[in-house]
């Protein structure tokens, strides 16, 4: 095993593949050798997410809790009052956070007054020195270049699935509208946030088909969420198998490897999770959770902070410092 300190964006399905099958302790000890080659493997960047705008969604992803057309037993919020949001960031600053990220349940950005409410949260929430990420859906060249000047870090915005199984997940848009989406975000010089969901009936061909739509990218993806179905009840997926840990492990690794300097986010899932089975998600190259006061992620449970920096602690990990904050102290 040599390690590679030059980043490929000529990955082949087969190689992919074959690092995904590799003998599972094969597999985590090369992807623990890339992140220690590339980040400091003691760190974790831990993300504060708040859903902005809860329910109601128009489209029709089938694993959301969110969608409108499945009976949920979700509770509908409108667009939050600013002050409500910007009080959650500082409270998520206070608590470690380096990264603060507004999602909204739409199918994608309007210009009208919800969006002018969403460029004030992000001004405020980039005035107490947090990373901003947002996820709001489709977003068109001009949206994206507003969201940057208000000072938009990185926008979340995710493949799902492979291409080919696309439509068996969602029909009511296509995969390319998402990569339309991720190439505005890119053009506006505002980082990019792209993994996707696994436990959705997926193969493991499917898996490695969407890791290397990222690993191909003309730039990696800065942050790659990699979640677990979390399975809600009402959605056609509520009675789908709870996903195998090695399964997260494989897919975690995989990625860690194809995109060295990416961050690898063990998103959802966490919360069926035992500490030991994380701490081999950490093992394999993740290096960034979700985290909150709220216990939830969007509508679904999530370990609490205060319980997620015990397990930090027990594991011998420490949040990873903000780069602004970085920036500040150099200063
Ligand atoms: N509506 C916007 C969109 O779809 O891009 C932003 C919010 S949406 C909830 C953000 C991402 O959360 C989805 O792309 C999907 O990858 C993930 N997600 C949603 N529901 C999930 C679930 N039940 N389990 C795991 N991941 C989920
Ligand atoms: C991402 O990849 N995972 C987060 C975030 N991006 C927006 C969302 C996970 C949602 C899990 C199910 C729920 O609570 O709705
Ligand atoms: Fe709407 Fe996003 Fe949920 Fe799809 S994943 S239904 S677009 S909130």
């Amino acid at each position: 095993m040599s390690i590679q300190k030059i980043l490929r964006y000529d990955w082949t399905k087969e190689e992919l593949l074959d690092l995904y099958n590799k003998p599972l302790l094969e597999l985590i000890y090369e992807a623990a050798s890339v992140h220690r080659a590339w980040h400091k493997a003691n760190e974790v960047q831990i993300s504060t997410l708040l859903s902005v705008k809860t329910g109601g969604c128009p489209e029709d992803c089938s694993y959301c809790g969110q969608a409108a057309r499945y009976h949920t037993n979700i509770k509908v919020q409108a667009l939050l009052p600013t002050e409500t949001v910007i009080a959650q960031a500082e409270k998520a600053k206070n608590s470690g956070s380096s990264r603060f990220c507004m999602a909204a349940a739409w199918r994608e950005v309007r210009d009208n007054s919800d969006f002018d409410r969403i460029l004030e949260m992000v001004k405020g929430v980039n005035a107490l020195g947090l990373e901003v990420c947002c996820t709001l859906g489709m977003l068109s060249e001009s949206q994206a270049q507003r969201l940057q000047e208000a000072g938009l870090y990185a926008y979340n915005h995710n493949l799902d699935t492979s291409e080919d199984y696309y439509d068996r997940i969602i029909s009511t848009r296509k995969f390319d509208n998402r990569i339309n989406t991720i190439n505005n975000v890119r053009k506006a010089g505002i980082t990019v946030c792209s993994g996707g969901i696994i436990g959705l009936g997926e193969s493991n061909e499917d898996r490695i088909s969407m890791l290397r739509t990222l690993a191909t990218m003309e730039k990696h993806p800065e942050s790659v969420p990699i979640n677990a179905l979390a399975r809600v009840q009402g959605t056609p997926l509520e009675n789908n198998a709870k996903v195998d840990i090695w399964d997260m492990v494989r897919m975690i690794a995989t990625a860690r490897i194809a995109m060295p300097a990416s961050m690898v986010r063990l998103s959802a899932g966490r919360i069926e999770m035992s500490e030991a089975e994380q701490a081999w998600c950490f093992m394999a190259g993740a290096n960034s959770i979700f985290t909150g006061e709220r216990e939830q992620l969007l509508v679904t449970p999530n370990p609490g902070v205060s319980e997620d920096m015990q397990m930090l602690r027990n594991l011998g990990l420490k949040p990873m410092a903000n780069k602004k904050a970085e920036s500040c102290n150099t200063n």
